[in-house]
């Protein structure tokens, strides 16, 4: 059965709107009509891609709203969208405020009813979530969604737990696009980033304080007394100006290059020797399956979703956040021992391809879609 979907994230840097992103891009691959509904187009979307519509939110501002009310003005694209284009469902990711638009639409929408899912990716249930204000207003958007999703059973249960949710909450874990997200045949030796040979270190993330971007200078610090290492910082956020200031501290700024905002990090992860990812937190971990995906090993933190993506000592090494000794060990072993390093390779990109490529992944969202219009 083919789709007529309305996919609405934050189109900006960030796992939920890559995810929503990559899912519409493979859903029209397989035929199905998508149709973004967001402020902006979203980064890694080609809005020329045969059977992908992109619809702006305009969000008019007056001198009385100290808050434009995008809520609001999503919602009533969304109902609008959805008429004129006969849309089978909204699929929404990330809960706040997207939730609530679609409960809305679904509202103003007259004809049958029109069902729409709920995509739940971490923060918007461990953070915003769970802060006062939008404790309530959460909870209700995901109890009157026709459809839950989580994209962890660690988050599957968080918000189980945390908000009382009795309906299910399917998991659908992240996927990767393996063969767009590939290992080089040879990687260079040398780089525009490490002329000398130095190994790369890459980190990617929207720098917030939740990644310990910190850690990542500091690692690399410890990392080099014991190994030539440059480290890649891809991404921006409120850490950055932070992250360059200790890079100057520890006399490591010669050492990372950062290289902001990229569009295309499946040109960059190959480059890489070692993945670092020190989270406080990841309900996930979509940078560290992408670059698993591209044979880069991750040395990441064993917190939230992350143990369902790496095994540690196989295709990845898992420590406690905070420890950067620990990690930065880690990073070392990886960057002296070559045949350790050609066997978490091989194992991370066998994990990405067997449990997380797109082919079986996609699949389980269709399943859940044809489930939830069926319902209704
Ligand atoms: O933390 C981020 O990178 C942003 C955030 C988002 O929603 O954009 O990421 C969350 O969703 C990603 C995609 O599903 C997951 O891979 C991340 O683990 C998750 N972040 C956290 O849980 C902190």
């Amino acid at each position: 059965m083919e789709v007529n979907v309305g996919i609405t994230c934050y189109p900006t840097y960030g796992g939920s709107g890559i995810v929503a992103t990559e899912l519409g891009l493979e859903l029209a691959n397989r035929g199905h009509e998508v149709h973004f509904i967001s402020y902006a187009n979203p980064i890694r979307l080609d809005p020329d891609t045969p059977r992908i519509h992109y619809h702006e939110v305009e969000v008019s501002t007056y001198p009385l709203f100290q808050y434009p009310p995008y809520s609001l003005a999503l919602a009533s694209r969304m109902a609008e969208v959805a008429a004129m284009y006969r849309l089978d469902l909204l699929h929404v990711h990330y809960a706040i405020p997207h939730s609530i638009s679609a409960l809305l639409a679904q509202q103003m929408t007259r004809r049958r009813r029109l069902p729409f899912i709920t995509t739940l990716h971490g923060t918007d249930i461990t953070l915003v979530g769970a802060d006062r204000s939008y404790f309530p207003i959460t909870r209700f958007s995901i109890e009157q969604s026709d459809g839950i999703t989580a994209i962890s059973e660690y988050l599957q249960k968080k918000t189980a737990d945390f908000f009382g949710v009795k309906k299910e909450i399917r998991v659908i874990k992240n996927f990767v696009n393996c063969d767009i997200y590939r290992p080089l045949e040879d990687r260079p030796a040398a780089s525009q980033y490490a002329p000398r040979g130095e190994k790369l270190l890459i980190h990617v993330s929207n720098f917030r304080p939740v990644k310990r971007v910190l850690d990542c200078i500091r690692i690399l610090a410890e990392a080099r007394r014991q190994a030539p290492a440059h480290l890649l910082m891809v991404g921006d956020g409120p850490e950055r100006g932070p992250a360059e200031q200790l890079a100057r501290e520890l006399g490591v700024d010669r050492h990372v290059s950062f290289l902001g905002k990229q569009n295309h990090v499946e040109r960059i992860f190959p480059l890489a020797h070692v993945l670092l990812m020190p989270s406080e937190l990841e309900s996930f971990g979509l940078a560290a399956l992408e670059g698993m995906a591209c044979g880069v090993p991750p040395v990441a933190t064993r917190v939230g979703g992350v143990p369902e993506l790496i095994t540690d000592g196989e295709d990845g090494f898992l420590e406690a956040p905070g420890d950067v000794a620990a990690q930065a060990r880690r990073v070392a072993q990886l960057l002296l021992d070559e045949s350790l390093h050609a066997r978490v390779s091989s194992a991370a990109r066998q994990t990405a391809e067997t449990r997380f490529c797109t082919s079986k992944i996609i699949p389980l969202y269709e399943d859940y879609y044809k489930q939830i219009s069926e319902s209704v």
